[in-house]
């Protein structure tokens, strides 16, 4: 897996913050992406153009994030029929409540895989899980990665009760 896998764009270098947690994401599970800046408003032709090479180019996922009246993921969607995951970002006077409606509302048949407000971490685990179908080394590192958070919360509520018992007594 030596080309990217997964294309991260998102509307603004504004967005890098937030959109930078799906990249490190990726990196944790060994993904290949690229990652750019590109706008279903400022740049309409880039951002068709990357959609329709998407797949030529070996391009399995396309994760975009955009904030405001945020229509990249749908514009994306509207020029391939790749697997397309909307991270709707918190901006602007709606907090992101104006990118989640413009995100998720697509009409029938123009699918974006919509995640939380800010939920870029989630979008990459979403195109982790929708690579595992083909990547087999990609399911185990999925699984690993579950493994290891039911263990730490299982810790965490040991520690926790341990704590609640102490607080207790010395009350
Ligand atoms: C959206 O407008 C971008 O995705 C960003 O979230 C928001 C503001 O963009 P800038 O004015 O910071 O470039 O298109």
């Amino acid at each position: 897996m030596s080309n990217p896998l997964v294309g991260i764009l998102m509307g603004s270098d504004s967005d890098l913050p937030v959109m930078e947690k799906a990249a490190e994401v990726l990196k944790e599970m060994g993904v290949q992406f690229e990652m750019d800046i590109s706008s279903a408003h400022r740049l309409p032709d880039k951002t068709a153009g990357y959609a329709k090479t998407a797949r030529k180019r070996g391009i399995e996922v396309v994760i975009a994030g955009a904030g405001m009246a945020a229509h990249l993921a749908g514009v994306i969607a509207a020029h391939t029929t790749l697997p397309v995951i909307g991270v709707p970002l918190k901006s602007g006077a709606l907090n992101g409540a104006d990118a989640l409606y413009s995100t998720v509302q697509m009409p029938p048949g123009i699918p974006v895989a919509t995640v939380a407000i800010d939920g870029a971490k989630n979008a990459a685990y979403l195109a982790c899980s929708i690579l595992s179908i083909k990547y087999p080394e990609i399911a185990e590192r999925l699984e690993a990665f579950r493994e290891k958070t039911r263990k730490t919360l299982i810790e965490k509520s040991k520690k926790f009760k341990e704590d609640l018992i102490i607080a207790k007594q010395t009350a």
